[in-house]
């Protein structure tokens, strides 16, 4: 590797080479020379925030030494780089995360043990711990102090958080590309039972984890036009976009840290700077305040993140940060690429790029941009090697998630990438004719430009998979969906082949050994493997398949439950203002049944809630009947019914769902007739720190969209890998749930995906009537039981089911749902030892889950990507 440093220097920089810490006693003066140097603090005024600082910069130093050797060493191999291309990564806190990660012991076990006597080279989170509390800190407070990365909005982001720490602990040469915004996903308040949302300004403190590359910087155009001047040249030879608009891109990397090996991978996220550059046009016309105006403009890029799940705005910021993501992005690559003096032709074989969703589809454009414009490749070879490299992952088939960009829209902000959009669809189109003559309609049904109406668009998904050597759905129910209804006629064009499925996986290290300390360790102890390497290798977990009927292990299993419970309520009491609504006394005979992810119709919380309305009106009703309350506790045993999620702030249905579960938790909760048989609460500002302490607690969790609308889904496998059930509808991994940890230990109801067309079909015609439960749950809220004030609050629900033809089949599936609830009841209550050997036996077969077996199917089947292994 080259480098400025003359040869005769070289043993000055090895006489004083950095070394990590690596004992207890290294990390408190790196501790304490960070307290001192880097926040010029003392003693005198550190506190737990400081701290944080403090832990985190002598991490972060350990870390950097092993970045360092690692983006060296993957040069040095120079095999296959692959970048995952992601507007969103939902990181959550990374310092707990990097002292599991970083352990490089290989004979001690950390998890509660107060065991002191660790040797030099074992880098452990108990040693950290440990040594922190010599420095007058308590660990777990000063983890606290740290703000989630929120840089994303729900399992999309999650998937891209899990998936780079997969590729690290993998050993793949990768990185990941995003956006630094300075405002992530709005904090969500709860006020008077309604959503509000508070911006999320997380780098309010300096941020420990990035690293700002100044001088790593970018200049990214917009607007202008194509100059076409020469009458010689056509679209697709070399052309010359003149840009309107320069802004700068600034790189910040973010190291992310392998479990159990010194790998250490990038993240680079961009932030969007003004350009020195200065309009001295507008400046000499004395208009300086609006020339320094435009120029500031240029941050607002980077400035927020659109808070949308599974729906596309189509706002032309939002365009504006895509291209500048992956213009920035390809530009490093490229100038990376371009280091190795390599022929074009190799850059399929030196690089993969992955499309996480369709919002980078614009890098395709701009490769080609490149390689025609600015390298002056031939047309049609620069498109061999863009579609060489790219693949392509969809994560939904819901209409209105689905990108369309219109033509006006596109063409003003970059004209010359509107141009290679027409010409890749010329070309596309022109290869259709030739295989499929004289079919105009299937012409018009691919093409990447859609002129069904007035505006035209662009198709940004047959973009993706024009440009892509491979397409990838993230369950297998998904995959086959998307071959079957929206990209029909592109298997019918390229054949199957091109079209494959990898499904969703998490990271056991956050989702386990992070969340849930207490299984981690239970588990470590039972299967003898002190190491946890089947942090590495789940199958491992199989192991615990032999205790699932041992009672002595199940009581185990139920404390580590109860403890996590425990946690949870404790959560709870602090977010209702100090009252308790759950009863510690009879917590081990409660339900936990807990939903929480983005709040959206399809996801179905609103069939959740009228599935507790409805418990609520039967336990109401026997009360009333003369029942004893011991009686009534028989058919509906205790339950906390907890919900969690945020909604998009212009979804107004979203947003009234969680109203009506406030609605209904006021109600319910002040019932003092039904005592603490039921209770209902909504967790504000549902994110990846509570998420760690709502996983481990669930009894049961809810995982029930409509059939054939959740892609993947991805919090179901964390639940399963915590030992909770689920009650699922047959989508998404929940089908591959199934089938790993068997029928029996899940509960699975509702209509199949295959029939979802024909009931909505009828829905439109007929009126079968509705389901008896279903019409008392819908009469109570028309009577304003849960809206005294407004009693038509809740209108809008009541009709969408009634008036505007069921959507989302809440009423084919609402007897099914009730029935289910009443068999996990059952279950729970009268067959605890059933319930625990099911619970065991999920977590022993939730191993196909984990990111890792997920992306080593990416890196052979996809991208044809090595580990490089450190020696
Ligand atoms: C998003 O979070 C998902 C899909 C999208 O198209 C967008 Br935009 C955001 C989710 C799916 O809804 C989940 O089912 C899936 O598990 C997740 O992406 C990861 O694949």
């Amino acid at each position: 590797i080259e480098t400025k440093i003359p040869a005769q220097s070289r043993e000055v920089w090895n006489k004083h080479k950095v070394q990590k810490f690596s004992t207890a006693e290294e990390f408190e003066e790196k501790f304490i020379s960070h307290v001192e140097w880097t926040l010029a603090r003392s003693l005198y005024n550190c506190d737990d925030i400081a701290a944080y600082q403090a832990t985190s910069q002598s991490v972060r130093d350990n870390l950097v030494i092993d970045w360092n050797k690692t983006q060296q060493r993957q040069t040095a191999r120079d095999g296959k780089k692959v970048y995952y291309l992601s507007l969103e990564f939902l990181m959550g806190r990374a310092l707990d995360n990097a002292l599991i990660n970083m352990r490089t012991d290989t004979s001690t076990h950390d998890v509660g043990s107060t065991d002191e006597t660790l040797t030099k080279g074992n880098t452990s989170r108990e040693m950290i711990r440990n040594a922190m509390k010599q420095l007058g800190f308590k660990l777990e407070d000063v983890l606290e102090q740290e703000p989630d990365a929120a840089l994303g909005n729900g399992g999309l982001g999650r998937l891209a958080a899990c998936f780079v720490d997969s590729l690290a602990t993998g050993n793949y040469p990768a990185w990941g590309y995003g956006l630094r915004y300075q405002y992530g996903i709005f904090a969500q308040k709860i006020i008077n039972g309604y959503q509000v949302e508070t911006p999320d300004y997380w780098l309010n403190f300096s941020n420990p984890w990035e690293i700002d590359r100044w001088e790593i910087q970018v200049p990214i155009n917009f607007y202008g036009y194509v100059d076409r001047s020469d009458k010689e040249k056509t679209t697709i030879s070399p052309s010359d976009w003149i840009g309107g608009e320069r802004v700068l891109a600034v790189a910040h990397d973010m190291p992310i840290p392998g479990f159990k090996t010194s790998t250490v991978n990038n993240l680079r996220l961009w932030s969007a700077k003004p350009t020195t550059e200065f309009d001295f046009a507008k400046f000499n016309n004395g208009d300086y305040k609006n020339s320094v105006e435009q120029q500031q403009r240029a941050e607002s890029i980077t400035a927020v993140l659109y808070p949308n799940d599974n729906f596309d705005q189509g706002k032309e910021l939002r365009l504006k940060q895509q291209y500048f993501w992956c213009a920035a992005s390809l530009h490093d690559i490229v100038r990376r690429f371009k280091k190795n003096k390599k022929p074009w032709s190799e850059f399929p074989e030196a690089i993969a790029i992955q499309l996480n969703d369709t919002h980078p589809t614009l890098a395709i454009v701009e490769l080609q941009r490149i390689l025609v414009d600015l390298e002056k490749l031939e047309w049609h070879y620069s498109w061999d090697i863009v579609t060489k490299t790219f693949a392509y992952t969809n994560h939904t088939v819901m209409q209105e998630a689905l990108e369309k960009w219109p033509v006006g829209l596109l063409g003003h902000l970059l004209p010359r990438h509107l141009e290679i959009i027409y010409d890749i669809n010329w070309f596309f189109l022109q290869s259709v004719e030739k295989k499929f003559p004289h079919d105009v309609d299937l012409l018009s049904k691919v093409s990447v430009i859609e002129e069904a109406s007035q505006e035209r668009y662009v198709r940004m998904a047959f973009l993706a998979i024009i440009g892509s050597h491979k397409v990838n759905g993230v369950a297998e129910l998904h995959s086959d969906l998307i071959k079957t209804t929206i990209f029909q006629d592109f298997v019918k064009i390229y054949g199957a082949n091109k079209f494959t499925n990898v499904t969703n996986g998490i990271t056991p290290r956050r989702w386990l050994k992070q969340a849930n300390p207490k299984l981690a360790e239970l588990i470590s102890e039972t299967i003898n493997d002190p190491d946890d390497d089947y942090l590495l290798d789940m199958s491992k977990l199989t192991a615990l398949s032999k205790y699932a009927e041992d009672e002595a292990f199940q009581t185990k299993w139920n404390d580590v439950k109860q403890f996590n419970k425990l946690r949870l309520a404790d959560l709870i009491k602090h977010l209702n203002d100090g009252v308790d609504i759950i009863d510690r006394e009879h917590i081990r005979n409660t339900l936990f049944d807990i939903q929480v992810k983005r709040i959206h119709e399809y996801k179905r919380q609103q069939l959740n809630i009228f599935g507790v309305i409805h418990r609520y009106l039967s336990i109401k009703e026997l009360l009333q009947s003369g029942a004893s309350i011991e009686k009534v506790a028989e058919r509906y045993p205790r339950k906390v019914s907890i919900f969690g999620g945020k909604s998009a702030p212009g979804y107004y249905m979203a947003k009234l769902i969680i109203k009506l579960v406030n609605s209904v938790a006021e109600v319910v909760n002040a019932d003092t007739e039904i005592q603490d048989l039921l209770k209902v609460f909504f967790i504000p500002d549902y994110n990846v720190s509570k998420a760690e302490i709502i996983t481990p607690a669930s009894d049961l969790s809810e995982h029930i969209s409509t059939a054939g609308t959740e892609a993947s889904g991805t919090s179901n496998m964390k639940f399963v890998m915590n030992g909770g059930l689920i009650i699922g509808t047959v989508d998404g991994a929940n089908v591959e749930i199934t089938r790993e940890i068997g029928e029996d230990n899940i509960f699975l109801f509702g209509n199949l995906s295959e029939n979802v067309e024909e009931l909505r079909y009828k829905h439109q015609f007929s009126n079968p009537g509705l389901p008896e439960g279903l019409v008392k749950v819908l009469n109570a809220l028309e009577s304003g039981a849960f809206s005294p004030q407004n009693s038509s609050e809740f209108r809008p629900l009541i009709d969408s089911i009634k008036h505007q033809g069921d959507y989302y089949l809440v009423s084919d599936d609402f007897d099914s749902y009730i029935a289910t609830q009443d068999l996990v009841d059952q279950v729970y209550h009268k067959d605890k030892k059933e319930w625990l050997k099911k619970s065991i036996l999920s977590v022993a077969n939730v191993g196909f889950f984990s990111s890792d077996r997920c992306i080593e199917e990416y890196a052979e089947t996809i991208w044809n990507a090595e580990p490089v292994k450190p020696e």
